[in-house]
């Protein structure tokens, strides 16, 4: 009896401790990523000099003189903005030429030196004024390259670089985000910048703890892989970072755009995509604007793959936003409403068959990702949603809750009619914080949920289901 009990003892003690190692290994959302996630689409601006030299990287050597936007109003942004949907505004502060959109102490290139508004505008002031006064959010994105700064290339611009990041969290803060390009050029002495970036992201978290911080690999948010704002099926939003640097040394775009199913940080990728070819605005491309439809197709690739879209929005040479923007943006708004504002599932009911048997499952269709079921591999299907009677549904959301981790890596849908015949099945991979799953529309009454593989049980917070206009999703690019 004694062998007994101690040998209960040690498997019980080697299974809690296994479970503290497994923990351990399991990357968990910081709070200030668990915010930023309740977010998943933003404005990406860029405005400065070469708005108006028609260039996408300035040179640096431009005179101040040019920057002189007739019409600047930030608060038609932030108008613009809210009708569109998007919950912020991220604006290039500085780019690689250098130019400053505030009157910064610590160059000489900035609107200060400018003729607008006699040198007495600061754009980061006006837009953070007006972001509060709509509700929105504000974040920065600052280029450490800079074709202009006279100490670039020695290691006292660094200090510039901390003393900007201080300036700006210090006097247009709070910041949701703060952005920083990989970019490592040459400057005007034509050396490159060895950055510091253990000092510019410890200035970063002392000075602003709640700013997640993106960069190709975080800390906070990670680069995608690309620049078309798609992100990769499967997406983890782990990645593992040891090794790799900034820049050149970032991982292969592939990693970056599937993330490590197994990495140690939880670095979720966010989609960087503009609205036009550019990401400055160039007249030449008014006719180039991307159309709803294809801004919609963005959303499912980007937002509908677990990841965040920051979707560049560049104001004209008046300093508004274009009117070839504006009207796409509304109509992929409306596509937006017209396609998920009707959850089929909130009428349906919700079960869930666990080892206390079936029973209803409100956690499911509760329009609430805090309520989860915990789902098991199993052969058959855990967690169902009935409707009254067939009808149509060509586009599925799911929902995982990220809060404990990521976990489903592989799960499959059983699609059904009232007569019980199977109509679909459909396979798919990782879930994260929004899964957007599109077919021809088919009459069903039942979607049946599998997990096929995972690293730990499945949260489960959400099984959504929509007709969306047919046309949409049989003429998706
Ligand atoms: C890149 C920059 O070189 C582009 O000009 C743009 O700002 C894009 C968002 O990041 O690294």
């Amino acid at each position: 009896m004694k062998t007994l009990i101690i040998t209960t003892c040690i498997v019980f003690f080697f299974l809690i401790s296994f479970a503290q190692t497994s923990d351990l290994k399991n990357p968990v959302p910081s709070d200030r990523q668990l915010e930023w996630n309740k977010m998943e689409y933003y404005f990406f601006v860029h405005f400065g000099p070469n708005t108006f030299t028609d260039l996408e990287w300035g040179k640096g050597t431009e005179h101040e003189e040019v920057f002189d936007p007739s019409q600047l109003d930030c608060r038609q942004w932030c108008r613009i903005a809210k009708a569109a949907g998007a919950e912020g505004i991220i604006i290039t502060a500085k780019h690689h030429d250098g130019f400053c959109l505030w009157p910064s102490k610590y160059s000489t290139h900035t609107v200060r030196e400018s003729k607008w508004r006699n040198g007495k505008g600061d754009v980061l002031k006006e837009l953070s004024e007006a972001c509060k006064e709509y509700g929105l959010k504000f974040g920065v994105y600052l280029s450490p390259w800079d074709r202009n700064h006279p100490k670039y290339g020695t290691p006292e611009y660094n200090d510039v670089f901390v003393n900007m990041m201080k300036e700006i969290v210090t006097n247009y803060g709070p910041l949701f985000e703060f952005w920083w390009d990989g970019a490592n050029g040459e400057g005007p002495n034509g050396k490159k910048q060895i950055y510091d970036w253990h000092r510019f992201e410890k200035t970063m978290r002392d000075l602003s703890p709640q700013t997640v911080v993106f960069s190709d690999i975080g800390p906070d948010i990670r680069w995608v892989g690309n620049e078309n704002g798609i992100a990769g099926d499967p997406n983890w939003n782990l990645l593992d970072t040891a090794g790799f640097k900034r820049g050149e040394g970032a991982p292969p775009n592939d990693t970056l755009n599937h993330g490590n199913a197994y990495g140690k940080n939880w670095i979720p990728a966010e989609c960087d995509v503009s609205i036009r070819p550019g990401w400055f605005y160039h007249q030449q491309e008014d006719g180039k604007v991307k159309t709803p439809e294809t801004l919609f197709d963005l959303y499912l690739k980007s937002i509908g793959r677990g990841a965040h879209l920051i979707l560049n929005v560049p104001p004209d040479r008046r300093g508004l936003i274009n009117e070839h923007d504006s009207i796409n943006l509304i109509g992929f708004k409306k596509l937006r409403d017209q396609s998920f504002n009707t959850n089929l599932s909130i009428k349906a009911k919700p079960y869930f068959l666990g080892q206390d048997g079936r029973r209803l499952a409100p956690a499911l269709n509760d329009n609430n990702t805090n309520t989860f079921e915990s789902i098991e591999l199993t052969k058959f299907e855990p967690a169902e949603i009935i409707f009254e009677k067939d009808q149509p549904v060509n586009c599925i959301i799911l929902k995982e809750n990220l809060i404990k981790g990521q976990y489903c890596a592989r799960f499959h849908m059983m699609l059904r009619n009232e007569k019980g015949e199977l109509v679909k099945r459909i396979d798919g991979t990782t879930i994260g914080r929004k899964k957007i799953i599109t077919f021809p529309a088919i009459n069903i009454s039942k979607i049946g949920i599998v997990i096929d593989d995972q690293k730990a049980n499945t949260s489960m917070a959400e099984i959504e289901a929509y007709h969306i206009d047919d046309q949409l999703v049989e003429h998706l690019p």
